[in-house]
């Protein structure tokens, strides 16, 4: 569909929820009409909290660049997973989760029968050509009853929804530029990853993609 067939929708027939789990909702281009709020508010987090290529537990260098907004971010480093309340790059705090973003996570978590959702963390993942993210659990919050939203911009991923054990066969989604996905309930502990990204050039990010992940990490 066109953009200019898009328009002729309302927002609530533009988002019908197609459940890809019994828990777990992708809203398409959900966050669509809040893209130009979020790029500069993206920017301005980014510069104050560059980002970065962490270490994983195992000694490797992550594919995926990161960085984080909101009360903890999400770091790795060879001592573990975990969440901080500073950058430790620059030993500060990580930059505020903008009110856009906020609000964007607590109208999609509603959409999708979580709410209410009050995020305190925001991990931004920016992915360029060829880099993936293997199959994993997100185990590092305090509570699993918090779903999770995640929002895409730039180039288009195909993402891996699998079971609750890693050999479960995973189901591929393809997601877009202003798609959501909310994510909870039984299927907060299902294995999921993303495929390497294809190359391509998307008019307002170029040759990336970045996820947003907003949790509900802390007490
Ligand atoms: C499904 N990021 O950072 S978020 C991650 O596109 C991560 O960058 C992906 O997985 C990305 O940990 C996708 C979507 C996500 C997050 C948590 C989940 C999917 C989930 C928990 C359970 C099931
Ligand atoms: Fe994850």
């Amino acid at each position: 569909m066109k953009q200019s067939e898009l328009d002729l929708f309302t927002t609530s027939e533009r988002h019908q929820a197609i459940w890809i789990g019994k828990s777990s909702a992708v809203l398409p281009l959900f966050a669509l009409a809040e893209v130009e709020t979020l790029l500069p508010a993206l920017r301005q987090i980014i510069r104050a909290a560059p980002l970065r290529h962490m270490i994983t537990p195992g000694g490797q260098q992550m594919s995926v660049a990161l960085s984080n907004c909101g009360d903890l971010g999400w770091v790795s480093d060879r001592r573990g997973y975990r969440y901080t309340p500073l950058d430790p790059l620059s030993n500060q705090p990580w930059p505020a989760l903008p009110e856009v973003l906020l609000e964007l996570a607590a109208r999609a978590a509603e959409a999708a029968g979580f709410a209410p959702f009050t995020p305190d963390a925001c991990l931004i993942n920016c992915y360029v050509p060829g880099n993936r993210l293997s199959l994993h659990q997100d185990r590092d919050e305090r509570d699993y009853s918090h779903p999770i939203v995640s929002v895409s911009l730039g180039l288009p991923a195909i993402f891996q929804f699998g079971g609750h054990q890693r050999s479960d066969r995973a189901q591929r989604v393809s997601l877009s530029h202003g798609d959501v996905v909310v994510w909870g309930g039984e299927d907060r502990l299902r294995f999921h990853g993303v495929l390497p990204l294809k190359p391509g050039e998307h008019p307002r990010l170029g040759q990336r993609r970045i996820n947003l992940t907003l949790r509900k990490a802390g007490p």
